[in-house]
């Protein structure tokens, strides 16, 4: 018998005796095999992302028995069913999980997390799928194409992501990838595309080929969310990059093949107490364009890694302490400065990636910073600046990214004010644009949800600017119900139009609507059956010069 089953096996029979002894708590019980195997399911899907396998906590908090237990079985269920304006999803109210199924998980919560095995080079080997090798795929474009403005759109529940030509916006290819994939990442060269699903499968989409498609696959690992290729000059499409949830670590591969290379482990001390953690998880890495390495953000222990990878079998890794919960970031406008949200203590950490120095730990005012990538823009009163929004309130924070031109403001908030209301993700702009944008799709109240707030740049000054609220929702026309959220804002190559998901349940419509940014007005709303829970959207060109 495996010994996580004799764990699980154990970890029921104690609530089975907790129940027995008196202290089971009003509608706890003792889950079937069947049931159990049902929620482990449901919380590796739905639930593991936040609060951790072991469920130790990092953007949500810890889910222990202990902490279940002294929140009861009722408030479990009121939890999961309604969510919090911290944002926790409404799992009940907008009918993803059912009442049953939101028992399950309260009682399953009860009992002490199973462990998952481990996930080494013989696995990843094993898994390593070399579909076209390099001698056997296109020397040149084999395609029409203007492959820059493709967007690689999430299909979440699919496990799919779809190739949308952003010129004509057909879609080119619907490739099927790892389960509930998260991100798309772009090699240095633009013509290959990386895809990592939340299973930690990444796929490497040729976008030469007659019909993009996928080259090679392998599994890094049981749970993942990070893919990126090394981009430095010199060391263009040469690695890719994965971070894993599950095992905490890293895995350097083959930028042409995928080859696993190099696994690094991130187990080890928190940055601040030096205390030992068994899983601090690989959340956002980027490439630096400055050195040939990779800026790999550990969330739970909060540090950051400059993994140089030029020399593969001599790793050097600089480890900058930096604040605990590392999560999403992005770069500054000039490509030099890294800006990573600590989002369970309210920060943003900024590191130089020129001379690998950490250069601030800054609280932003609001709750739960969640950038994506951020936003840059040159402020009219403050400069040039970067831009976070914020999952547990309604905040957006500016920060001064100008050291040279403007000192007293760098790496300070320079201005807060407010979106549509709690649950924000993601915040964009681009070069070429005017308008700031920002989402709030985890918002428990449809209307807010189903929208997007957009801010005038030229018009900021030192008052609290004010937003215009576009119905994206509701210009997708969607038919049969649901709570379509409107998620994360992406601009094409050209910076003049706006991509919106409107994200349903995975039996209900869903569509992309386009907007004119100049205009604001909707120019087309792509539906297809296909198109299934799409979330992010990743335009070629934006992706692999790191544009936002
Ligand atoms: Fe994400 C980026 C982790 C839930 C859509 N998400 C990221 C990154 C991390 C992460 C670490 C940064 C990757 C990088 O830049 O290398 N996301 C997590 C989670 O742990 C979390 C909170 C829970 C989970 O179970 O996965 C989570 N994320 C979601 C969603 O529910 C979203 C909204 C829908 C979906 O597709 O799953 C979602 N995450 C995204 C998107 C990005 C992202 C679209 C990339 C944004 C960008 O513009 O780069």
């Amino acid at each position: 018998m495996r010994l996580s089953r004799i764990a699980m096996l154990m970890s029921t029979a104690g609530a089975a005796l907790a129940i027995m002894s008196g202290v089971a708590l009003a509608g706890e019980r003792v889950l079937s095999d069947e049931e159990y195997a049902t929620a482990k399911g449901i919380f590796f899907d739905r639930c593991a992302g936040c609060h951790g396998v072991l469920r130790k906590g990092a953007t949500g908090p810890a889910l222990t028995p202990d902490v279940i237990r002294e929140l009861g079985y009722d408030g479990a269920v009121s939890f999961i069913t309604y969510g919090s304006p911290a944002g926790m999803p409404n799992w009940g109210t907008s009918g993803e999980l059912t009442e049953e199924e939101i028992d399950l998980m309260a009682n399953y919560l009860m009992v002490d997390p199973p462990v998952p095995p481990e996930w080494g080079l013989p696995e990843m080997k094993k898994s390593w799928d070399l579909r076209i090798p390099p001698d056997q795929r296109p020397t040149a474009k084999m395609n029409d194409y203007n492959i820059d403005n493709i967007f690689s759109v999430t299909l979440r529940d699919a496990g799919e992501v779809a190739l949308i030509d952003g010129d004509t916006f057909r879609i080119i290819n619907i490739i099927k990838t790892g389960f509930a994939v998260h991100i798309s990442r772009v090699s240095a060269s633009g013509r290959y595309l990386f895809v990592i699903g939340r299973d930690a499968v990444v796929d490497m989409i040729d976008l030469w080929m007659e019909k993009p498609d996928v080259v090679a696959a392998v599994k890094v690992g049981l749970e993942a969310r990070s893919v990126e290729t090394s981009k430095a000059r010199g060391w263009e499409d040469k690695y890719a990059i994965a971070g894993s949830y599950w095992p905490p670590q890293y895995t350097i591969m083959d930028g042409n093949t995928l080859e696993p290379l190099r696994i690094v482990s991130t187990r080890g001390m928190t940055s601040d107490t030096q205390e030992y953690h068994p899983e601090p998880r690989v959340a956002s890495i980027v490439a630096s364009h400055y050195h040939p390495e990779f800026v790999v953000n550990v969330k739970e222990t909060g540090h950051i890694l400059m993994v140089n990878y030029a020399d593969i079998d001599n790793l050097k890794i600089t480890d900058i302490s930096a604040d605990r919960f590392l999560h999403d970031g992005g770069f500054d406008s000039t490509g030099r400065y890294f800006l990573v949200a600590a989002n369970a203590v309210n920060r943003v950490d900024v590191v130089d990636t020129k001379t690998d120095e950490f250069v601030a730990s800054i609280e932003t005012g609001g709750v739960k910073p969640h950038p994506g990538r951020g936003a840059n823009f040159v402020h009219p009163v403050y400069g040039p600046v970067w831009a976070t929004s914020h999952l547990g309130d309604d905040t957006i924070t500016l920060i001064g990214t100008d050291p040279k031109g403007h000192p007293d403001q760098a790496w300070k908030v320079v201005q807060t004010f407010q979106g549509m209301g709690g649950g924000q993700l993601f915040i964009k702009t681009n070069p070429h644009s005017d308008h700031l944008y920002v989402d709030a799709p985890l918002n428990p109240d449809p209307e807010l949800s189903g929208s997007v707030a957009v801010f005038n740049i030229s018009e900021m000054g030192e008052d609290t600017p004010q937003f215009t609220v576009l119905p994206i929702a509701q210009w997708a026309g969607i038919e049969g119900g649901g709570q379509p959220r409107v998620v994360q804002p992406e601009f094409n190559m050209a910076g003049d139009q706006v991509w919106f998901s409107v994200w349903n349940k995975k039996d209900k419509q869903s569509a992309i609507v386009v907007i004119d940014d100049k205009t604001l007005k909707p120019i087309k709303v792509i539906k297809d059956p296909r198109l299934i829970t799409p979330t992010g959207k990743f335009n070629v060109a934006n992706t692999r010069n790191d544009v936002y």
